[in-house]
């Protein structure tokens, strides 16, 4: 293997002399994925148990998506939307046929999916639903985590997300996750235009929600002519075990957004998703952006999409994260460091016995650094897993491992 030309140090010191410090990244230097893998700088091959945050559920550099990247880059990059181009049409029809709506509204990265829908979701309250101009709400369920512009802190509930970016976007309501009378309670005020939510809560911990959970609340939302919004940025695209996480109880989100794995990781592609009655209440020259929908986009999408489907990779999560958890219960029988696994397909955590501080769950994930295996606390003491959906049997037992050898060895 050739080594790379930086070494870690250079590479830790460049960044932290010149590139904001809105990171605190494990020291650990990437040059090259493959796969369920990842090498460093010195060759040291780690599995990849983060998935750059669920954005490479296909494995790193997928052939498929990388030949795609490759011959398309060679063709056409990006024309804008002020002129057709030959990917875009033919995306949109692989696309909304591939989730089942009638149309797509592409853009970049997940929070701009986020914003599109709220954009959306605004907009038919005003010219559909009828809420008087400027008076729509939409609900949100504490711990949210839907990305990192201002109408997105605005929803959140975490200080260190939200703190000194005010003033904030009005129109909001939080309510607690998994909690069926906070949303009926909330849901009596007409001028609610949607329920916006992840399904899984990724940020907050891989917080599950009760079964049942979604389906009343989708229910409960028709109800009263509320659009219900899945943030699928994160569950979605086979993740936890089905193709979207809101599969698992079979209800159908009038506005999706999706992100991350829908470019398997190779470039920022992500896509909002309805039906005619909604997307079309945005007229030409209402919303879009630069990239949006450009063909190397739809080259990759195409393609990210393609083999989630011939990979079987909903199924492969599913009967993947199975084996995982029953390791991970296994191995809590053993320590009292770990506490709890949770989470469904390969969207997974542990939760750590640990102090406020958050060191055992840090120290955990170093000693799992060195033994091979990279992943990163959330919210302090808990460490989420999420390897690339490809992972074999076979290196889901070897990772196990290395998580039983280093959280017995801390
Ligand atoms: C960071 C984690 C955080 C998301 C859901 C929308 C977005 C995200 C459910 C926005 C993005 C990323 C952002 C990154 C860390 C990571 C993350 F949950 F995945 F771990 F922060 F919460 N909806 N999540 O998870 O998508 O605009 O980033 O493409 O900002 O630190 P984006």
């Amino acid at each position: 293997m050739l080594q790379s030309v930086i070494s870690t140090q250079e590479a830790i010191a460049l960044e932290e002399k010149y590139n904001a410090h809105n990171y605190h990244p494990l020291p650990v230097v990437l040059s090259r994925g493959e796969g369920v893998c990842v090498w460093d700088v010195d060759g040291k091959r780690y599995f990849d148990f983060l998935s750059a945050y669920s954005a490479v559920n296909q494995g790193h550099c997928h052939p498929r998506i990388i030949n795609a990247l490759i011959e398309q880059a060679q063709k056409l990059t990006l024309t804008s939307r002020a002129f057709y181009n030959d990917r875009l049409g033919e995306y949109a029809e692989f696309v909304t046929q591939y989730f089942g709506y009638d149309r797509v509204l592409p853009m970049n990265t997940g929070v701009e999916g986020g914003e599109t829908a709220l954009k959306l979701c605004r907009k038919w309250a005003y010219q559909v639903k009828g809420v008087p101009t400027n008076q729509a709400k939409i609900i949100f369920a504490r711990n949210n985590f839907w990305g990192r512009t201002l109408a997105a802190v605005s929803a959140s509930t975490d200080d260190n997300a939200k703190n000194d970016f005010g003033p904030y976007m009005p129109g909001y309501e939080i309510i607690d996750y998994n909690d069926l009378t906070a949303l009926a309670t909330a849901l009596e005020d007409k001028n609610v235009a949607g329920f916006m939510l992840e399904p899984i809560q990724g940020e907050a911990g891989v917080v599950v929600p009760d079964e049942g959970y979604l389906r009343k609340a989708y229910e409960m939302c028709k109800a009263k002519n509320v659009l219900f919004i899945a943030d699928e940025v994160q569950t979605g695209i086979a993740r936890t075990g089905k193709l979207l996480a809101c599969d698992h109880e079979s209800v159908k989100p009038d506005i999706l957004i999706l992100g991350k794995a829908l470019s398997g990781g190779v470039m920022p592609v992500s896509a909002v998703l309805a039906n005619d009655e909604i997307m079309l209440c945005i007229k030409p020259g209402q919303h879009g952006s630069t990239f949006g929908g450009n063909p190397l986009a739809c080259a990759v999408a195409t393609a990210a999409l393609n083999v989630v489907r011939d990979e079987n990779l909903p199924e492969n999560a599913e009967k993947m994260g199975v084996v995982f958890r029953d390791r991970m219960t296994k191995l809590i029988a053993k320590t009292d460091k770990a506490v709890l696994v949770r989470g469904k397909g390969l969207l997974n955590a542990l939760v750590i016995n640990d102090t406020e501080t958050g060191d055992l769950a840090w120290n955990i994930c170093m000693k799992m650094s060195e033994n091979g295996l990279l992943a990163k606390p959330t919210h302090g003491n808990i460490i989420r897993f999420a390897p690339p959906l490809v992972i074999t049997e076979a290196q889901v037992h070897e990772c196990c491992d290395i998580i039983e050898h280093s959280v017995m060895a801390v």
